[in-house]
């Protein structure tokens, strides 16, 4: 069983972490959940330093380390079958890519600025977050650890684009998500429909923290979004959801979704498109607007990178899907990643 099992390092501090471990349990893929240094026993570290680091054996049964929990996910649908999360019908599978991108890119951006933003929140995380590791470090140990990783992080919060002038921005947007968010809870389980895809596990990932952990947005998300705070929970372990072949969606979406995608386009969009017009001119800043105020920031190659998967996800479509999924779009702000701008 424990050679079958797949080993997931990772941490419960990091929301990447709590997607992929909520994918696998949805899925009943068996894994073991590495914490440590310790837990992992010498298996080689990735290419990237990331976590979650999933191991899958090549042909000769050597574990190889994997990074970036979008394309793994993928990779488990091919090699476990059943119980999928990524829905079959093709414009509702493009829709789940995208949802699922904006959690993963702009949802963390509220993870991280709220963490290391405030006061409190630099506070709970500088104290909580070291002790992941091994519980048993010396008090004296976890000191110089709060202090050093608390610092590194708060110096990294250009890389998200939390600075002054962008986190009122960030804030109003977590906000407005939680309460389209809500609004669609209210008559659908799950993003898609009556059954979970990938893109519910990316924002219950990054929503274990702004929801459930960091003092600032968890405070606001129980007292005005409890029914959100609970979807989060539930989403942690749905080992036990009988699935509906029908479960997904078809093209025929709800105002629910819509709004939620209009929320996506009035954001993640503006940003996403920002973003890869600074790395195509080799700019040093990207600065653009969003929801009528300014939003700098500096270039992030990774998310450049996002949205050509993301418009390589939308080329594959057959012609007539793509029609439809722009109809589907169109006004919500969205269909801009994919038309070049008037
Ligand atoms: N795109 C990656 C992002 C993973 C990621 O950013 N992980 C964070 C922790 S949540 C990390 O490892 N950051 C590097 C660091 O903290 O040194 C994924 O989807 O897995």
């Amino acid at each position: 069983m424990m050679q079958d099992s797949l080993p997931v390092r990772g941490s419960p501090g990091s929301p990447y972490t709590r997607k992929m471990l909520a994918v696998l349990r949805f899925r009943h893929i068996p894994y073991r959940f590495l914490q440590s240094e310790e837990d992992a026993g010498g298996l080689p570290p990735p290419k990237v330093g990331l976590i979650p680091i999933v191991y899958f054996p090549d042909e000769q049964g050597e574990l190889c380390a994997e990074v970036d929990s979008t394309p793994i996910i993928r990779r488990l649908e091919d090699e476990y079958p059943g119980r999928s999360v990524l829905p079959e019908n093709t414009i509702v599978g493009l829709l789940n890519y995208l949802l699922e991108d904006y959690g993963d890119e702009w949802l963390t951006k509220a993870m991280f600025h709220y963490r290391w933003y405030y006061a409190d929140d630099i506070e709970k995380a500088g104290s909580v977050l070291p002790h992941y590791a091994n519980v048993s470090v010396p008090d004296k140990t976890i000191a110089e650890l709060k202090q050093a990783f608390s610092q590194r992080q708060i110096d990294r919060l250009y890389v998200v684009g939390s600075n002054d002038t962008t986190a009122e921005v960030i804030e109003d947007s977590y906000k407005r998500f939680l309460h389209g968010l809500n609004d669609h809870l209210k008559n659908h389980p799950f993003l898609l429909g009556q059954r979970p895809a990938s893109a519910d596990f990316a924002c219950m990932g990054q929503l274990t923290q702004l929801a459930h952990f960091d003092p600032t947005p968890s405070l606001y998300t129980a007292e005005y979004f409890p029914r959100v705070h609970a979807w989060v929970s539930k989403l942690e372990d749905l080992s036990g959801l009988a699935v509906q072949d029908d479960g997904f969606f078809t093209a025929d979406i709800p105002d629910t979704l819509t709004a939620l995608l209009h929320e996506v386009g009035r954001t993640y969009v503006p940003v996403m498109l920002a973003n890869a017009l600074a790395l195509d001119r080799g700019l040093d800043k990207v600065e653009t607007e969003v929801d009528g105020r300014v939003w700098v920031q500096q270039p992030f190659p990774y998310q450049g990178k996002c949205l050509q998967w993301l418009r390589i996800e939308f080329a594959r479509l057959p012609r007539e899907d793509r029609e439809i999924l722009l109809t589907i779009l169109a006004g919500t702000g969205c269909e801009r990643l994919f038309t070049p701008d008037p």
